[in-house]
């Protein structure tokens, strides 16, 4: 691993795309982005980029990007202000409302995306102060079931499992596309390397013969919204067939009994016939992952995302656990997190927090945006008044755009901070502008890896443009303005400055635990104090790493003998500071701990580290199954999924159009049998209508869809400013969540069921 860059003009750095956040080198042209390469240097992606990388120009510049705060006049256009001013405004604000209405009138969204969540280990100092506890974030529109059934299963909703599929003999991917969305490191090459071994087998189960399903030895063509039945198909043609793990059963899980009984009682012709898929292909699936020397299974939004969300996710669990596929190699495994994206929430019984407004139960201490605009669109007293929006655009990605513009209309105060001005920052009386992800120092905090797990802090490779600022510093200002925290240390910084050229435990260590306990109120703005001390005294950029430092040394306490193997010895504060000059040093990822597979056990939560199969909110689910009517009618006679992942399309990351370099409308899939029963072709304009609203949308006859199954793609219907005519706003593509319904949702985590939204199609 070198620590100097491979040539003046080429920076190290990572795509921000999605979650894999690959390593890359950017060649610079002045402020434009030349060309982007995979870079080799980096240990998890190793020179791997898809399509999408090379067009990070279109993110860094760009007609929309913000250049200084911007405070909204009451006619609805925008004034520039200095940030004194912005940050003396908004935190008086704040304060008035916390004063006044109480934590509880305060809510927060996002905190990070794709590649950016360094601002959310500071933005909870914020969220501290105001005493409040609503984050909503994107990931509570995803996964939040998920975790809650970890919470369950493992015993915190912390303990989250990763696939080994790279490694695996056989995988089955549930409602992914990996080949297009990534989500396991490399997927691309896993595929193909799958595709060339015959003794590997790869199972897909999409509705869509996606190009994963294509390269996959078993392509499952189930009907959206059925997976309940399939998987329960496989469940039960293992026990029927007495395959499961029974020695594992009986070393490490509790409560499979109920469940088996039944199981036994399933009928495996039927559930098959309900999920529209051969019986023989299920039955060959399921003992191909009972028999198999290692198996892993992995999902995303296709089960999480589709009819039944929890319950899914639960049965894709219990395939991996009956068939004792867990804790080893090429399996499924529990993985450690660095710094935590994942909280853990008690339930409302155990005095778990919920939501004034809905009452909904905080889950990984984070709320769903399903619910977000009943929360403030009422005249409940203890309603949300002001939100923060951090790094998210909800008015494009939330489910029912119209509701969230409707309640974000009745909020007494919106401060959005973007590098883009968005359908949501529009909305906003405060718009703060943050430097890109390359012109300041980030990270993301998805370190998923088991054994080995990565940790990259991208420093910035370019200056911030205009007058924006990196969020941490945004939410220090805002918390010095409010009083909460001093405005200089005069010990500490000095301190800090003689740690920074040699770490000495009794010297910045000692001194900021004292500050900490002879000043408790202090305490939860740990993360702000270590920016304002240790971080100032980094390098110029990367004050923001501050809280890494902190973030080692917990890590440090906790799997030491892991941390040893990865190459850092000594006790654990000399391999904390160790580890901290690692992480500053290297322009690329470096490895965190490496743990054995046995090891898995010391990451499952519960004491007795048995695994809690039987749940009963899930066993409940399963019964009601049995007298499930179809969400199909004759009103709605098509199943949309309302967001699929294609060759150029990222979250709402890329606002201009101009990145894409096909299916520029983006086109409503639909299968050809469909297409002629309707008399529509290729490129013909229709209406696809749902009981929440109609687009007009562009058709492409794809033989490669599912009778009855129809998509739309995500990340489009950015609106801009029509350069004809300034007052007008032109939109990019289908605003997609002009047609979802935030009761269309999982019960229990509230998650959108934006894949099997019902949808009929008219001619134009
Ligand atoms: N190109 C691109 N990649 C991305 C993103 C992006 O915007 N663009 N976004 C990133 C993010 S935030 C996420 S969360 C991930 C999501 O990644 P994925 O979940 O892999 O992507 P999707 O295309 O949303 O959905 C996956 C598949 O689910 C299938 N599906 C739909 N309904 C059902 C069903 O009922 N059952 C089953 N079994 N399958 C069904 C769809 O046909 C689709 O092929 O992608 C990440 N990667
Ligand atoms: N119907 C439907 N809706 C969906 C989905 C779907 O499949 N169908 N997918 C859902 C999923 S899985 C996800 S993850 C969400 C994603 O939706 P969101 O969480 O809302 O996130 P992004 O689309 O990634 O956009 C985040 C914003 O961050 C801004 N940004 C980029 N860099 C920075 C930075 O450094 N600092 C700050 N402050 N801002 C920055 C971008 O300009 C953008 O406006 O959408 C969800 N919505
Ligand atoms: S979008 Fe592509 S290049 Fe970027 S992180 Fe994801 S897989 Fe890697
Ligand atoms: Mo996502």
């Amino acid at each position: 691993m070198s620590n100097t860059s491979p040539s003046p003009e080429i920076k190290q750095s990572a795509c921000i795309l999605c979650s894999l956040n690959c390593g890359i080198t950017v060649q610079l042209d002045g402020r434009r982005i030349k060309k982007v390469k995979g870079d080799k240097a980096h240990p998890v992606s190793q020179g791997y980029i898809c399509q999408k990388a090379a067009r990070l120009d279109h993110y860094q510049n760009h007609r929309d990007r913000l250049k200084a705060p911007l405070r909204r006049r009451d006619d609805g256009s925008f004034e520039e202000v200095s940030w004194d001013v912005a940050i003396a405004e908004i935190a008086s604000k704040l304060k008035m409302f916390r004063e006044r209405h109480g934590g509880h009138s305060i809510a927060f969204y996002g905190g990070g995306g794709q590649g950016n969540h360094l601002p959310g280990a500071y933005g909870a100092a914020l969220r501290a102060a105001l005493g409040t506890p609503y984050v909503y974030t994107s990931l509570a529109q995803e996964k939040t079931g998920d975790f809650w059934l970890n919470g369950k299963l493992f015993g915190r909703q912390t303990c989250h499992v990763t696939e080994g599929i790279e490694e695996a003999q056989v995988a089955v991917i549930f409602g992914a596309n990996p080949w297009q969305a990534h989500g396991i490191p490399q997927a691309r090459n896993v595929l193909r390397e799958f595709a060339k071994d015959p003794k590997r087998t790869m199972v897909v189960v999409d509705p869509r013969k996606t190009q994963s399903a294509a390269m996959a030895d078993i392509h499952l063509q189930v009907k959206p919204g059925t997976d309940a039945f399939l998987m329960l198909a496989m469940l039960a043609t293992i026990v029927q067939h007495g395959l499961e793990d029974k020695e594992f059963l009986k070393r490490h899980t509790l409560g499979f009994e109920t469940f088996r009984n039944h199981l036994l009682s399933i009928n495996i012709e039927d559930y098959c016939q309900r999920a529209g898929v051969p019986t023989k292909d299920v039955v060959k699936v399921a003992e191909l992952l009972a028999k198999a020397d290692s198996a892993s299974t992995r999902h995303d939004l296709g089960l999480e995302q589709s009819l039944h969300s929890t319950l899914n996710c639960y049965l894709e669990k219990l395939l991996f656990l009956i068939t004792g596929n867990f804790g080893r190699p090429g399996c499924n495994n529990l993985h450690t997190q660095f710094v935590p994206v994942i909280g853990h929430s008690r339930e409302p019984e155990e005095g778990g927090v919920t939501t004034k407004v809905t009452g909904m139960k905080e889950i990984s201490k984070m709320f769903p945006p399903n619910i977000l605009p009943q929360e403030i669109d009422t005249d409940h007293p203890e309603r949300v008044r002001a939100l923060f929006v951090d790094s998210a655009n909800p008015i494009q990605t939330g489910a029912d755009t119209a509701a969230y513009r409707q309640a974000f209309s009745k909020l007494e105060l919106l401060v959005a901070v973007d590098v883009a001005m968005t359908e949501t920052t529009r909305m906003a009386h405060y718009i703060l502008p943050a430097s890109t992800q390359l012109e300041k120092t980030e990270a993301t905090f998805f370190t998923l890896g088991f054994p080995t797990n990565h940790f990259h802090l991208r420093k910035p490779i370019m200056e911030p443009e205009g007058d924006t600022l990196p969020e941490p510093e945004i939410y220090t200002r805002l918390l010095m303005e409010m009083g909460e925290v001093p405005r200089s240390y005069p010990i500490l910084q000095r301190l800090a400055k003689s740690h920074v050229k040699k770490p000495r435990r009794l010297g910045f260590p000692l001194a900021f635990q004292t500050l900490l306990k002879t000043r408790p109120a202090l305490q939860p703005y740990a993360a702000i104090i270590l920016y304002q001390t240790l971080g100032k005294a980094l390098p110029r950029g990367q004050a923001s790493a501050a809280v890494i430092w902190g973030a080692s040394h917990f890590y440090a306490k906790r799997y030491s003998k892991q941390m040893a193997r990865a190459g850092y010895v000594g006790g654990p504060e000399k391999q904390a500071e160790k580890l901290f000059q690692a992480i500053l040093k290297s322009p690329t990822a470096v490895p965190l701990s490496t743990h054995t597979h046995e090891e898995v056990w010391t990451l499952v939560r519960h004491p007795d580290k048995k695994i809690r199969l039987h749940i009963p909110e899930m066993f409940q689910e399963i019964e009601a199954l049995q007298n499930e009517e179809s969400l199909v009618s004759e009103e709605f006679p098509f199943l949309l999924a309302a967001g699929e992942r294609r060759s150029y399309n990222a979250n709402q990351i890329y606002r201009d159009p101009a990145w894409r370099k096909n299916d520029p409308h983006g086109a409503l899939r639909i299968h050809p049998d469909d297409a002629s029963r309707l008399g529509v072709a290729d490129a013909d304009r229709v209406k696809c209508e749902t009981a929440r609203g109609s687009l007009e949308v562009v058709v492409e006859i794809d033989s490669a869809m599912r009778p009855g199954f129809l998509s739309l793609p995500h990340g489009y219907g950015q609106q801009r400013t029509d350069p004809d005519n300034p007052e007008q706003l032109l939109t990019d593509g289908p605003a997609i969540n002009l047609l979802t319904d935030s009761s269309h949702c999982d019960s229990l985590a509230k998650t959108p069921l934006h894949k099997s939204v019902p949808a009929r199609l008219v001619k134009v």
